[in-house]
């Protein structure tokens, strides 16, 4: 009832609506009306009211809602279903969870806050409440687990592209999984397969943002995009435009149109052509990052000149003495 009080609110554009209104158009008694604005009055909603005129929306809480995020969400697959957390420990464990239980491709996990967010190698993802967007999606994707790499460049490309065109930043992606303003990190992706010898089950793919997070809570060569924007950014048109945005390169993701993604991410890379060193596991190797493959994996040629199809380590910038 409370969605359906704030959708009849919006539509009346921020204008006074009558208690009478509400309960006519919505067949409940305006004694109920009270206190279900009562009641989103207390979760956050600015709403006005007024003797003889009404109520009027003025705003609308700074919380990913699982009703805010779904209003004007255009979009087919990702984010038509919704599962929101005030906090929990991993987005992507609740999207595993989810995901092993059968829900539906382009399901969303998102919270306020992880206890126990995680990056590769069960390193930290530092997780400030109520800051940043910290969210899974569950993909069903039509690729070998070979290629699950794919999904990684994607978010990475969809992420860099949202940031730059929607909010003028200069993102840049770090292959595999950064995404980097003026060399700190605003963006970090963990991509988690359950998978079969040749069939992909599910991928998990954990995204997250540091939006308006100040210093004080992120790691050291971290940033936020409102520190670069210098102004507040609204998560949930943030969202909404990355979901759009994944959705259409979702759709590249097979082999014949994975060219357009791969031309995208030489435009944003920050690695191609820089000297690198690839740590994995025990080994590291330094070379020249040359370009990615058809699958997603770094191509370094090393200083023999043999070419090396990396699919997945750390990378870092080395510089020549
Ligand atoms: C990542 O791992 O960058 C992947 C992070 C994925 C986080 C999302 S949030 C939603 C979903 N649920 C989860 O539990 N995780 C996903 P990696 O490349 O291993 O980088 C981890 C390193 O990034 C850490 O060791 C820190 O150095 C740095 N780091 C930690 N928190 C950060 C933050 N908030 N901003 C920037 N850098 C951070």
């Amino acid at each position: 009832m409370e969605a359906k009080i704030v959708k009849f609110l919006k539509e009346h554009n921020h204008c006074f609506v009558s208690g009478e209104d509400i309960s006519r158009k919505l067949n409940v008694s305006r004694t109920a009306v009270w206190k279900h604005i009562q009641h989103l009055k207390e979760c956050g909603y600015e709403i006005t009211a007024q003797p003889h005129l009404g109520y009027q929306l003025s705003a609308i809480p700074d919380l990913l809602l699982p009703d805010e995020i779904s209003d004007n969400l255009d979009t087919e697959i990702m984010g038509k279903k919704i599962i929101a957390y005030a906090s929990t420990t991993s987005t992507n464990d609740a999207a595993a969870l989810l995901a092993e239980n059968g829900s539906r491709e382009g399901t969303v996990v998102v919270a306020e806050h992880q206890t126990k967010g995680r990056g590769r190698l069960g390193r930290e993802w530092v997780s400030p409440g109520n800051t940043g967007l910290y969210f899974s999606l569950v993909l069903r994707p039509d690729i070998s687990p070979a290629e699950a790499g794919k999904i990684t460049l994607m978010i990475a490309v969809s992420v860099a592209r949202v940031l730059r065109d929607s909010y003028g930043v200069a993102a840049a992606i770090k292959w595999p999984n950064d995404v980097y303003l003026d060399n700190e990190k605003v963006c970090g992706i963990l991509t988690e397969m359950n998978a079969e010898q040749d069939l992909i089950n599910f991928v998990i793919v954990g995204i997250g943002i540091n939006v308006n997070s100040g210093k004080s809570g992120l790691p050291a060569g971290a940033t936020s995009i409102k520190i670069k924007r210098g102004e507040k950014i609204d998560r949930i048109r943030l969202l909404q435009r990355l979901l759009r945005e994944i959705e259409t390169l979702y759709g590249c993701i097979g082999s014949k149109n994975f060219a357009k993604i791969i031309q995208l991410w030489r435009d944003y890379s920050l690695t191609l052509g820089c000297r690198v060193s690839v740590k994995w596991r025990n080994a590291v190797l330094e070379g020249q990052a040359m370009d990615v493959d058809e699958s997603g994996a770094l191509m370094v040629r090393d200083d023999l000149g043999f070419v090396h199809h990396v699919h997945s380590g750390d990378v870092a910038m080395v510089r020549m003495e």
